[in-house]
């Protein structure tokens, strides 16, 4: 009879994790104007899209299950502002009765956001497997909260709708590259293994006349220990006054360093202008609400619940 019980309730715990309010890197934006949904992104699929990794050796660590790709390669001028947007569902907040409360992610989910590139022959087609990584921006902790109280860079992602904003450094080599942005959650780090990997690749091209392919490389997976500081830590013993950011030196450029912001440029609040999609009759599925203030329309279009979200 137990085990009669275990085998029915397994499956529905599985099938509510996505309730629980997980996170996919799934959209990019140079000098303020964003692509569409997943395009030039990897990302998963399925049930299990936004669920996070948690073990340290997982063979796809750097870039995820790529489950959904797309050939499109996103260029990015070195010394670029680029913006990587977060949601918990592919192709946006979704449709639901009072709104997606959890976009772009459960806000007890406090933690950093890690960038690192690595070069590839084409980052169209070259597997993520085997890469050398080398870190280009990070944004962790801070204990003088900003204006709007964030202190995690989680917060300020979430401040702004699910976009984080890093500086394309602007010695980076011209070439092909992938480009890792990676959250992690600690809400349950004070417990080793805890820490929450919400990370996904896009499929960029850097020009510009820079000459740095990258220093202080680091393998994924291999480059985090499960007893770092930064992945095993109580977030909550307070007050929590320093954070330190797990991964290697985040690249400095020789002959300036690079400026760091994490917010939007601009003083206004206003969303991305985003560059032009092909013409669609009405919103697009999944992407009918804006979180959880959304007074919109919440029609949908066509398709269903399996159809590919790219493009979207
Ligand atoms: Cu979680």
């Amino acid at each position: 009879m137990r085990l009669n019980v275990l085998t029915y309730i397994l499956p529905l715990l599985a099938t509510t994790t996505p309730v629980l309010g997980h996170t996919i890197f799934q959209r990019l934006s140079v000098n303020g104007q964003s692509y569409g949904f997943l395009q030039g992104v990897r990302t998963p699929g399925g049930e299990q899209a936004n669920s996070p990794t948690t073990d340290l050796t997982y063979p796809n660590f750097a870039c995820n299950t790529e489950h959904w790709t797309d050939p499109s390669v996103i260029p990015i001028p070195a010394g670029a502002c680029v913006g990587a947007y977060f949601s918990d569902y592919l192709a946006g907040p979704k449709c639901l009765p009072f709104g997606d409360s959890v976009h772009p992610v459960h806000p007890s989910h406090k933690g950093p956001i890690i960038v690192f590139l690595a070069q590839v022959s084409n980052a169209s087609t070259t597997t993520s497997t085997g890469l050398r990584w080398f870190k280009i921006a990070e944004d962790g902790y801070s204990s003088v909260p900003d204006s709007d109280s964030s202190r995690w860079a989680s917060e300020r992602m979430i401040a702004q709708d699910g976009w984080t904003y890093f500086t394309m450094p602007e010695c980076i080599a011209p070439g092909d590259y992938l480009l890792s942005v990676e959250f992690v959650a600690l809400h349950n780090a004070m417990e080793r293994g805890g820490a929450q990997f919400f990370m996904e690749c896009a499929q960029i091209r850097v020009t510009g006349g820079g000459t740095s392919a990258g220093l202080d490389f680091v393998e994924f997976p291999g480059a985090y220990s499960a007893t770092h500081p930064g992945l095993l830590i109580d977030i909550y013993a307070s007050p929590l006054s320093t954070y330190t950011i797990p991964g290697p030196a985040r690249l400095q450029c020789p002959t300036s360093t690079p400026p760091i912001h994490y917010r939007r440029p601009t003083a206004t609040r206003t969303t991305e202008t985003q560059l032009a999609q092909p013409a669609k009759d009405g919103l697009p599925l999944y992407a009918q609400c804006g979180g959880a203030a959304w007074s919109g329309i919440t029609g949908c279009a066509k398709g269903g619940d399996d159809e590919s979200p790219l493009y979207l």
